[in-house]
């Protein structure tokens, strides 16, 4: 189909063509296009008129659902009174009255914010701060960093070459030298139909004594983790698992990086996951809910530690020579305040919690639906693993997308698994409608 039938068969679409969409079919968006042009709440509203629940938060992001009125009036506030101001020398209030909200919440210890534009820049500042520190200590050897398998962590040179999921990495050449990566979690046989945290799997952060001893520990600056793992279709921490892991970085003077972008701001009934699963990491990332999604804005909280080991050069001196033109940008810091006042005032991080179990009971319901292999979940965060078709991996899980959508739901697939992490807000009508559409849908493979 030409540019211009798909213009005439939707009059009121925008021109599609220039558009390089990301992480997107270019070719058949444009001719299957789905366009959302307002949202509010829980649901999103298309060009031709379609009504849809959003279960995914946008892109796991829209924690306070969309166009919160408190975040939309604070954001129109600052844009009429500061649009802008130099972000290197100069400051703006917005920008520490978040750096304190937002350390205020944060798990003891993390008492200090930078500010970034997404979580792909979180993780490549929070590289760069592991290294840095060292180096400042004296141990300038520790430059190796420690991911996972299926790992996500954005999308800069450092977040591939940390990351573990291969699509991501193999067009593009060579990664940042002296990676090594855990092995993942994630495994059916042990672990299918877990709710909650799976009982097996603790072990494998063992595994990261084996790395340590053939790098030798004077060479690592950091390992970095997703506590629930998202982009690869949520992978629940085993019990225990995360706190072997403080513990073996603890002995080793490596330090811990938890990538929260996905996590952080009630996803996995807590405030964070480092508070849900009780171990506080030396340097976290964060984006996503930090705005709601509404501005782009991605934080790395450091521990006092580290930032007090910065703090030692002349004074007047820049410590760290890193920071984007739009950290803390008026617009994201008025977005950011707003969104950790609405969460807190709405009691958002206690909703997730108290809806845990049943949303928990309506995605496990699912199991023995044609195709299911496994269910899991966290929080308000749940996936639903598919027996892919022979030959056409990620097609059935499409077909699933593609019939809820048609039916008023957006799910997010990744691989074979149906992804779902819904805005906060979700009420229990809400949650039975994704589950019988999506049930639905699979009876109709
Ligand atoms: N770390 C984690 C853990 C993430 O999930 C990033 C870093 C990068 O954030 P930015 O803001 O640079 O995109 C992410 C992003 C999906 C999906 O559905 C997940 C993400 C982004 C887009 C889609 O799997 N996670």
């Amino acid at each position: 189909m030409t540019d211009n039938t798909v213009r005439q068969l939707h009059s009121d679409l925008p021109d599609l063509q220039s558009y390089w969409m990301p992480f997107t079919g270019n070719r058949y968006f444009k001719d299957n296009p789905r366009i959302i042009d307002r949202a509010q709440g829980m649901y999103c509203y298309t060009h031709d008129g379609k009504k849809l629940l959003d279960a995914v938060a946008g892109l796991w992001c829209c924690n306070a659902g969309h166009c919160h009125p408190k975040i939309v009036e604070a954001i129109q506030k600052q844009a009429e009174t500061l649009d802008y101001s130099m972000a290197f020398q100069l400051g703006h209030p917005k920008v520490f009255e978040m750096a304190n909200k937002l350390t205020d919440i944060a798990p003891d210890g993390l008492d200090y914010a930078f500010f970034v534009n997404s979580g792909s820049e979180a993780v490549d500042t929070a590289l760069k701060i592991a290294l840095a520190y060292h180096r400042i200590r004296g141990q300038g050897e520790r430059t190796r960093f420690i991911g996972r398998e299926k790992g996500y962590h954005g999308v800069g040179f450092g977040g591939i070459s940390v990351g573990g999921l291969s699509p991501n990495r193999k067009m593009f050449g060579a990664m940042l030298p002296g990676v090594d990566h855990l092995p993942h979690t994630h495994n059916l046989e042990h672990n299918a139909f877990s709710r909650g945290l799976p009982e097996w799997g603790a072990h494998l952060a063992d595994e990261l004594e084996n790395i340590v001893a053939l790098h030798d520990a004077s060479t690592i600056a950091a390992v970095i983790v997703e506590p629930v793992a998202g982009s690869a279709g949520v992978i629940v921490p085993p019990r225990g698992y995360l706190k072997k892991l403080r513990q073996i970085c603890d002995r080793h003077g490596i330090l811990l990086i938890f990538d929260e972008v996905i996590c952080g701001f009630g996803r996995v009934g807590e405030t964070f996951a480092a508070t849900r699963f009780e171990v506080t990491p030396d340097l976290m990332t964060l984006a996503k809910g930090l705005t709601s999604g509404t501005v782009p804005m991605g934080a790395v909280l450091a521990k006092s530690e580290i930032y007090d080991t910065f703090m030692t050069g002349p004074e007047g001196a820049i410590e760290l020579f890193h920071g984007y033109t739009y950290s803390g940008h008026p617009l994201a810091a008025a977005a950011g305040c707003a969104t950790l006042d609405v969460y807190n005032n709405e009691g958002l991080y206690e909703r997730a919690r108290s809806l845990e179990d049943y949303f928990a009971d309506a995605l496990h319901s699912l199991k023995g639906e044609p195709n299911v292999i496994d269910v899991r979940n966290i929080g308000l965060i749940g996936a639903i693993e598919l027996q892919g078709i022979e030959g056409q991996p990620t097609a059935r899980a499409m077909q699933v997308f593609r019939e809820c959508y048609d039916n008023g739901l957006i799910i997010r697939t990744t691989g074979d698994t149906l992804a779902f992490s819904p805005p906060l807000i979700i009420e229990k009508e809400q949650i039975d409608f994704v589950v019988d559409t999506v049930k639905t849908a699979l009876r109709n493979q």
